[in-house]
């Protein structure tokens, strides 16, 4: 599904998040040390390369809802936007920290005038956020931003399967209104 707010677009998709040819920055649901880890981490680096964790290396450690910029080296992205999620009933305030990797990852694209960023659910899946409360944070987060945007045009939630697509699209269409 795809809404238009003050002249962003906004995007939920199905999709893999290291094939998002179209878009100038993804954004890692990383952990601490910016290292190749499973899902989305795993995903991102394997296509990358080599050249990205080291690239990663002198930016790490990050804290929960930090974010942090670096080359795509051979994704399909000229940017890759490393941010680190909290893990569930560990780091708090969680839904505070939730929103911040979106505001925070947003505004690195701003400052680095990229115009297109695609997101996966950050924290839904190793770090354990609930799928419907981590998709609301994550629409009203960023839809809260669109007024702060001048170069972010595209903003696409890449979900990777149907029900996360669903939730999303639902909550999307729900904070937009
Ligand atoms: N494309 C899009 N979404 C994906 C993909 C993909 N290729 N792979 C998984 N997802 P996760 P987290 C979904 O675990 O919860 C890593 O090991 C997945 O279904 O990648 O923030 C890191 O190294 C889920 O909904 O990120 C960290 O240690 C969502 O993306 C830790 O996991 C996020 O799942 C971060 O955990």
């Amino acid at each position: 599904m795809k809404i238009e707010v003050n002249q962003v677009a906004l995007e939920c998709r199905v999709g893999d998040i290291a094939a998002q040819s179209d878009i100038e920055a993804v954004v890692n649901a990383a952990n601490a040390e910016l290292m190749p880890g499973g899902g989305v981490a795993g995903a991102l680096h394997a296509r990358a390369g080599r050249e990205l964790a080291k690239a990663c290396a002198p930016l790490a450690p990050i804290s929960p809802g930090e974010a942090v910029l670096t080359k795509g080296f051979n994704l399909p992205n000229a940017y890759v936007i490393h941010t680190l999620g909290p893990v569930y009933g560990r780091d708090e305030p969680s839904e505070e920290l939730l929103a911040h990797c979106y505001r925070q990852s947003l505004k690195v694209a701003e400052n680095q005038g990229i115009a297109s960023v695609a997101f996966p659910a950050i924290s839904t899946g190793a770090f354990g956020y609930p799928l419907v409360s981590g998709a609301e944070v994550a629409c009203r987060t960023v839809v809260s931003m669109v007024p702060e945007l001048s170069h972010v045009r595209l903003v696409r939630f890449v979900m990777f399967d149907e029900r996360a697509h669903e939730v999303f699209s639902e909550k999307l269409q729900q904070v937009a209104e």
